[in-house]
């Protein structure tokens, strides 16, 4: 399995999130691991679907989304300049 980040533009809701975990995971061989406004991380066997094919299930969706594989960790903000939410208690199990 190849572990992938995605930058998805186009989500503001909860409604967003459904309908991007809904399209991901009606892929075959994609592993989501976490959906969030504005992002995901997941894993994805290369043998049986592509970074294009989980962008296209989500452009399907509505959603404009950049698969980058082999990332390993959260999306560094090199390229956003934004902080990182510090409210966000689904990251806070460590
Ligand atoms: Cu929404």
């Amino acid at each position: 399995m190849t572990r992938a980040t995605m930058d998805i533009r186009g989500m503001s809701c909860g409604h967003c999130l459904n309908a991007v975990s809904r399209a991901l995971n009606t892929l075959d061989g994609v592993k989501v691991e976490q959906v969030r406004i504005g992002s995901a991380t997941l894993e994805y066997d290369p043998g049986r679907v592509t970074p294009d094919a989980i962008r296209d299930a989500v452009a399907d969706a509505g959603y404009d989304a950049t698969v980058t594989p082999g990332a390993d960790d959260v999306i560094p903000s090199a390229s956003e300049g934004s902080a990182r939410p510090s409210t966000d208690s689904s990251l806070r199990s460590e």
